[in-house]
């Protein structure tokens, strides 16, 4: 690009960006957290605020920190905060949807390490769309502290499997 005016240069730079947004333009994910554990505590949950131009679903997540990472729902039931297992969250076009202490989350099971305040765990989240098409992201989550936001923590470490 030496020899091209700054105007030039500055038009081919934006075209490139362009392309690379518009490749990956389906899901966007912000915000993404873990929640730090303490020593043997083996589950933890990764929050973010995820948006999609279409209709899509979460329907998994992996991470290498642990084999073992499932999409979770929390909610009241029968007067009771419980966890439960869901097949996908579901992303309503033009909308975020927020995973949060308390409420939609990746729980990351059988930790054999302590993830630590400071740490990024890198997480593979894969969505679908109503057509069926598959798409991936890859997103690196810094570990927060425990207590960093609402407390929904002691429920996480009820949590048994
Ligand atoms: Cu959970």
């Amino acid at each position: 690009m030496t020899n091209m005016t700054p105007i030039a240069r500055i038009l081919a730079l934006s075209a490139a960006s362009f392309l690379v947004a518009t490749a990956h333009a389906q899901v966007t994910v912000k915000e993404a957290w873990v929640r730090a554990t303490v020593p043997q505590q083996q589950a933890t949950g990764a929050f973010m605020q995820i948006s999609a131009a279409k209709d899509t679903k979460l329907i998994s997540a992996s991470s290498p920190v642990t084999p073992v990472v499932e999409v979770h729902e929390m909610a009241m039931q029968d007067g009771v905060m419980r966890m439960r297992q869901v097949p996908s969250v579901v992303l309503p076009a033009g909308k975020t949807v927020e995973l949060k202490p308390g409420g939609y989350h990746v729980m990351l099971l059988d930790l054999k390490q302590q993830v630590k305040e400071g740490d990024t765990v890198p997480l593979t989240l894969v969505f679908e769309g109503q057509d069926g098409k598959r798409e991936t992201l890859e997103v690196k989550a810094p570990v927060r502290a425990l207590n960093s936001a609402a407390k929904p923590a002691a429920a996480h470490g009820e949590h048994k499997h």
